[in-house]
């Protein structure tokens, strides 16, 4: 399997964000993609390859074009504005019964109307690492389109949690959604989009809700208790022609492999039920026990066992990396996940 990669991804640095309530260390910082590429290359794991340019269209068939602007512009407004910090945060949001159909002139009103949670600061760099790590997704999506049976799109920042049109929980532009659009407009006719990350991936869920074409499933932390809170409950199934093919697996802190396995072996039927000429798997390594901010108790040598249960799909395969934020073990689990898939 080959890997596609960019050392642009690793610009975008975030030094702080604010979660639990406190501005704390970033969590989603470049050594985690480092981890990954020497993983890779410690056990020879196959080709690292960089991602071919693609125009802005492919980003457009996911994202609003007034969002991307926003994002690529972002950085020289901020300058313009005469803002000094090293990295900008939105702090106020259209909320319930505040106007969400006006997009303010002002620089953090549109920062706040763009975004979701102040968990996500954008910096110098940051539109050019999103902007590389939708072409990894992209070039992925393409080399499957033209024969491959597996890749590995080693997306860093991530995508799950990014919606049409705004950001947040450390995501910009929807990877594995770009990449699922990608397919679909190039022979595809139904994708399924399996999300492991420990969180749901309520970008790529409502990016698809009302499509039969594009059938997602994610096993996640019970949105009752974990982030992103507002989406990601069991009885969100999709709506109109989109009704049935979603499927969301919430499980309670402190999960280990037996219920984890148990919910990905329920997705998978689901999958072979729906018949997708592809799939693509939104890959967190956050499930792991030793995560810093996640609470399920997924053990390193199971990582192989879900690369080994989705080759049993027998179906080509598009990783696109998500989170997993125990930086030290990164690597080895990512790398034992695709392991598993090549050897299953
Ligand atoms: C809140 C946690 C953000 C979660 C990001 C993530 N600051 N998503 O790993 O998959
Ligand atoms: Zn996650």
């Amino acid at each position: 399997m080959k890997t596609i990669f960019s050392p642009d991804q690793m610009l975008h640095a975030p030094r702080f964000e604010v979660s639990d309530g406190k501005l704390e260390p970033a969590k989603e910082i470049p050594s985690r993609a480092q981890m990954v590429v020497d993983r890779l290359k410690a056990v020879s794991f196959g080709e690292i390859r960089e991602p071919d340019a693609f125009s802005l269209d492919p980003i457009l068939k996911v994202h609003a074009a007034d969002y991307i602007e926003f994002l690529s512009d972002f950085w020289s407004m901020w300058q313009a504005e005469g803002r000094t910090e090293e990295e900008a945060f939105p702090f106020v949001w259209p909320v319930r019964q505040l106007r969400a159909d006006i997009v303010p002139d002002q620089i953090d009103g549109k920062l706040g109307f763009y975004s979701f949670d102040a968990g996500t600061p954008i910096g110098p760099y940051t539109w050019t690492s999103v902007r590389k790590s939708a072409e990894t997704a992209l070039t992925g999506a393409k080399m499957i389109s033209g024969g491959e049976k597996s890749a590995f799109a080693l997306c860093r920042p991530p995508g799950h949690h990014a919606h049409h049109r705004f950001f947040g929980g450390y995501c910009f532009v929807n990877n594995a959604a770009v990449a699922a659009q990608y397919l679909r407009d190039n022979g595809a006719q139904k994708v399924s989009v399996l999300d492991v990350d420990y969180h749901h991936g309520n970008g790529t869920q409502a990016l698809f809700y009302d499509r039969q074409d594009v059938q997602f499933l994610s096993i996640h932390a019970d949105p009752k208790v974990e982030f992103p809170y507002f989406l990601g409950y069991a009885d969100e199934i999709g709506v109109g022609r989109g009704e049935g093919f979603n499927h969301n697996y919430p499980l309670p802190h402190g999960t280990p492999w037996d219920a984890w396995s148990d919910a990905l072996n329920t997705a998978c039927s689901k999958i072979e039920a729906y018949g997708p000429d592809v799939l693509v798997v939104s890959l967190g390594m956050d499930t792991y026990e030793k995560d810093p901010i996640s609470q399920f108790k997924l053990k390193t040598d199971e990582f192989n066992r879900i690369g080994e249960r989705l080759a049993q799909l027998k179906l080509p395969c598009l990783f696109v990396m998500e989170g997993g934020y125990a930086v030290e073990d990164l690597g080895i689990n990512c790398v034992n996940v695709l392991t598993g898939f090549e050897q299953g």
